[in-house]
């Protein structure tokens, strides 16, 4: 058995948290030989819930769960952490724009960001789930300058993975004959999720699926708004397919991806090309091996892709703007 790593989770008693942390404890991240120390942060009105959810991890009796830390510190619930999972964030309030929902939430990453700075291990790897991801993500990484800028994701495989179901579902084939999608840019409604690489059994999925109007008037606008679909049906956000979600990029980042196949991953655009400048956190699809990712390059976009790209490269421009009094001094 290998000796336990830390994952911190922040917002552990939150309703995503609630799917995460049994699954992260169960092995479904880290393999069946990997134990780990569980290190979750809440805030202090919330520390009794995750007093609740603990004991219910205890009640489980995970043979890989070797610790857990409860704490509403964020210096103790970084502390030697290898990997930070970072879900905990206001939700949007009624009548609240996206640019309220930055500010609000905006400083909980300022802090996290340095805590992870000052606390993580060396090889501390820093995934954003709380919304708006990808801001929240810019926010922390300008705050922890001496954690390199390629351990910064958002997470845009939930988006990823509800497209892959959609291709498939269209094409009438299972969810493992697709690959190769990509989400293009922001965690949003901006989000471009393009099929046009992807392959359906080996074959060019335009041409398998040979129907443009459905891409562009139905998968598209459908897995954008996916998340809103789930509210309306559910009464509540998309919590255990964002919890798998999570488990999904963590695994890919740890244990790799398939040989001819990529993922998507919100991650500094310096790392990327496409014309997009630098200094926001984009999603582009990504190889993962050793745990590290790299960047899949040269591809080539239909127009209205570019037109798209555009679109969502100029939201996260003026996120960005909303929060620049937030950004650390890291170059
Ligand atoms: P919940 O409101 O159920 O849970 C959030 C938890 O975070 C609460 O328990 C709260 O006490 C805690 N929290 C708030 N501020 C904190 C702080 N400063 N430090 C530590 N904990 C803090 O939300 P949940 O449904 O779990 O969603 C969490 C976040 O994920 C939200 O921001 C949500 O918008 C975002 N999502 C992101 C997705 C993605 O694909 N990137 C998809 C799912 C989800 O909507």
């Amino acid at each position: 058995m290998k000796s336990p790593i830390r994952v911190t989770v922040t917002g552990a008693a939150g309703q995503i948290g609630y799917s995460l942390l049994f699954r992260l404890a169960a092995g479904d991240a880290f393999g069946p030989e990997q134990p780990i120390i569980l290190q979750m942060l809440e805030i202090p009105p919330a520390m009794q819930a995750l007093k609740g959810v603990a004991m219910e991890l205890e009640d489980c009796a995970f043979p890989l769960l070797h610790d857990m830390v409860l704490t509403d510190d964020p210096a103790v619930a970084f502390r030697d952490t290898n990997w930070a999972l970072l879900v905990g964030a206001k939700p949007r309030g009624k009548g609240q724009e996206r640019s309220d929902l930055i500010r609000d939430n905006g400083p909980i990453f300022v802090g996290q960001g340095r805590a992870i700075n000052e606390n993580a291990a060396p090889d501390v790897r820093v995934l954003v789930v709380g919304n708006p991801a990808n801001t929240n993500c810019l926010i922390a990484m300008s705050n922890a300058p001496d954690v390199p800028k390629e351990r910064f994701a958002a997470m845009t495989r939930l988006d990823h993975n509800r497209a892959v179901n959609q291709v498939a579902k269209k094409a009438g084939v299972h969810v493992t004959d697709v690959q190769r999608i990509a989400i293009w840019g922001n965690h949003s409604a901006t989000q471009v999720p393009d099929l046009n690489h992807a392959l359906i059994r080996g074959e060019p999925a335009p041409q398998v699926i040979g129907d443009e109007t459905w891409v562009r008037d139905t998968f598209i606008p459908t897995v954008q708004q996916r998340g809103k679909a789930v509210i309306e049906m559910r009464g509540h956000s998309s919590a255990a397919s964002a919890a798998n979600a999570i488990i999904d990029h963590v695994r890919s980042l740890a244990l790799g991806t398939p040989e001819g196949d990529w993922v998507s991953m919100a991650v500094p655009s310096e790392l990327g090309e496409y014309g997009v400048p630098e200094g926001i956190i984009f999603s582009y699809p990504v190889t993962c091996r050793d745990g590290h990712y790299s960047v899949v390059n040269g591809l080539e976009h239909p127009d209205y892709i570019g037109e798209m790209i555009e679109v969502t490269t100029q939201e996260l421009l003026r996120e960005r703007a909303v929060v620049e009094d937030l950004l650390g001094s890291r170059p």
